[in-house]
């Protein structure tokens, strides 16, 4: 399984032959097929199974919480708008290509349990509204950069990873901590698609877990986070290719040994662990030089780490013999 069966995924296309296209094609064809009422309708009916999940959400009367100030995007650009980040998704588990949404409804979020084990002074499981309780939850504002080359700006709520890892206790033999996506074929037809290595791993060094820019989103543009999105536990580490923002995380294990990520797994050559985000180092099919504004189709350099150099730099002092940069 893996690297012998690798199949090029639709997203791994250039930008240009591949997901621009698909958005404004899309739109293009939907104004041409509906007429503009047509198209206000059909995004309308987005809105309207947002507002529903947002509603039967236990945890929606948590938000809006509030923004820390400390994270700032650049402010020529703005928030990327939700209706666009509600629609335009990569979410494998339903769907090799940018249009999950309606799909990803199907996903059950409650019950659901996180486990929390390896390296730790004892293994838990722990339900999402006991640990968003437990959790101090904030706002904060994200700059997004998928390997792809597209990027936008989120706000996320959630909160640090590192208060979580408090509550863990991790043992002095943890140097790793590995998150697992949900398995469900029933619930994520991607799932059947046998040659992907499912399910969807990712990892991190304790040191990047510790780091104040790493963050577990439960919530974006003031709500629960939809499904789409990575309900009700996704990663964020602004700094890092996408593909590293791990969704619907079941499992949290500390280890000793770096964990083979879903990516990595599957195309060593192109992906790989530490996927620090430099405009200097390019895919081998495509430039990361630049990357498009999801929202105004602009290209826009591409930013060393994504602009959070002075947060995370010092992560990597003593790694420079690693592959950081894929
Ligand atoms: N479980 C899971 N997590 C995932 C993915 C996925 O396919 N499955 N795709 C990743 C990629 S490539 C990106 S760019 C982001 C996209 O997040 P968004 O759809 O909220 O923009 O999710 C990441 N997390
Ligand atoms: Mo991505």
């Amino acid at each position: 399984m893996g690297k012998r069966n690798f199949i090029k995924p639709s997203w791994i296309l250039p930008e240009s032959q591949a997901t621009s296209e698909s958005v404004f094609l899309n739109r293009r064809e939907l104004v041409k097929g509906l007429g503009m009422g047509g198209l206000l309708a059909a995004s309308g009916m987005t809105f309207a199974s947002h507002r529903a999940h947002a509603a039967e959400d236990p945890s929606s009367g948590l938000y809006p919480v509030t923004r820390n100030e400390k994270y700032k995007i650049d402010p020529n650009r703005g928030i990327t708008p939700e209706k666009l980040n509600l629609t335009y998704n990569n979410f494998y588990e339903f769907g090799s290509h940018k249009q999950i949404h309606e799909a990803a409804q199907a996903l059950k979020i409650r019950p659901w349990e996180i486990a929390i084990d390896g390296e730790v002074e004892a293994p838990m499981t722990i339900g999402i509204d006991d640990l968003l309780k437990k959790m101090p939850l904030e706002e904060r504002l994200y700059r997004h950069r998928c390997v792809e080359a597209w990027s936008m700006t989120v706000p996320w709520s959630g909160f640090q990873l590192s208060e979580l890892i408090k509550v863990a206790k991790p043992t002095s033999d943890a140097k790793f901590v590995r998150f697992e996506t949900f398995e469900d074929k029933d619930q994520a037809p991607g799932q059947k698609q046998f040659w992907y290595p499912w399910p969807y791993v990712e990892g991190l060094s304790m040191a990047e877990a510790m780091n104040e820019m790493t963050f577990m989103v439960t919530g974006a543009y003031g709500k629960p986070v939809p499904k789409q999105m990575g309900a009700p536990l996704r990663l964020a580490v602004p700094w890092k290719y996408g593909f590293k923002h791990i969704k619907s995380i079941k499992k949290i294990s500390f280890t000793k040994e770096r964990p083979v990520s879903f990516w990595e797994e599957l195309g060593p050559a192109e992906y790989g662990f530490w996927a620090n985000v430099n405009p200097e180092v390019d895919h081998p099919r495509w430039t990361q030089a630049t990357e498009r504004d999801l929202e105004s189709g602009v290209r826009i350099p591409t930013l060393l780490f994504n602009g959070y150099g002075e947060q995370v730099a010092h992560l990597y002092k003593d790694l420079q013999n690693e592959s950081l940069y894929r």
